[in-house]
């Protein structure tokens, strides 16, 4: 049964899904293409919406790099992460303008203090959604106390996602939905030992599939709809069709 179409979607676009992972800086624009073709389309049918995308072979790569050949991230560090997250933001943006989404960049480092998402200022977010864009955001790298710091965007995501009152919370990744010990992706996940973990075979320096489902369950203690699927679900899942894995925390 459909719940009905989301009236405020927080849509996190995730790296793996956008970027192909095994080449460094590369972006898959068959999968952004049609990810920002199903966002338009839930956009002009009314609904309001919030992009926030991962750093895949972009941001991903190049911590993972750094801390190859360094073995720690400075603060200085955190200006060459931060570039590469810019280029992959630009392309993203651009995508979505060619579909005729309006798109607004807001890079976390100049909306947050540090890496404690409750100093982020979302009132820029806020503005952008009453004047009609639709504002963007990623996970990115902040300098904090002589260290730099990586935000992941399923974080942002979830913190934008509750501290707006969205009522719908998605997760676009490569996979149909999470898999679970069956191998099969779940229709619901209620905990997170549901979760198979395969094995990752590229840099994810921000926790992969289990913090990404431990972010999502917390989420969904107060955001109504948290879905985790991938791009070709993604329209369906806006407009509230059974799609993916419906993330429902067990002590709501
Ligand atoms: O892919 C990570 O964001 P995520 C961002 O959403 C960087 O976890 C800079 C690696």
């Amino acid at each position: 049964m459909s719940r009905g179409a989301c009236r405020l979607a927080v849509v996190k676009l995730g790296g793996g899904a956008i970027t192909v992972k095994e080449l460094p800086e590369t972006v898959d624009y068959r999968s952004l293409e049609e990810a920002a073709l199903q966002l338009a389309e839930y956009r002009s049918n009314g609904g309001l919406l919030v992009v926030v995308h991962g750093g895949g072979s972009f941001g991903h790569a190049t911590v993972a790099r750094i801390l190859r050949e360094k073995g720690r991230l400075s603060p200085l560090d955190s200006s060459i992460v931060q570039e590469s997250m810019l280029k992959l933001a630009l392309i993203v943006t651009r995508a979505l303008q060619d579909k005729g989404l309006k798109p607004s960049l807001h890079p976390p480092h100049s909306l947050c203090i540090n890496d404690d998402l409750s100093t982020c200022n979302l009132k820029v977010i806020e503005r952008d959604l009453e004047e009609g864009l639709t504002p963007v955001t990623y996970g990115d790298a902040i300098p904090v106390g002589g260290e730099t710091r990586i935000v992941s965007g399923d974080d942002l995501a979830a913190e934008i996602a509750v501290r707006l009152k969205a009522d719908c919370l998605i997760y676009v990744i490569r996979e149909p939905g999470v898999i679970g010990a069956s191998g099969e992706p779940l229709q619901t996940l209620r905990d997170v030992r549901e979760v198979r973990v395969v094995d990752m075979k590229w840099d994810d320096v921000t926790g992969g599939i289990i913090r990404k489902v431990e972010i999502a369950l917390k989420a969904s203690k107060t955001v109504e709809n948290v879905i985790i699927t991938n791009i070709e679900n993604l329209s369906r899942a806006l407009k509230g069709e059974p799609v993916g894995t419906r993330i429902k925390a067990y002590n709501l």
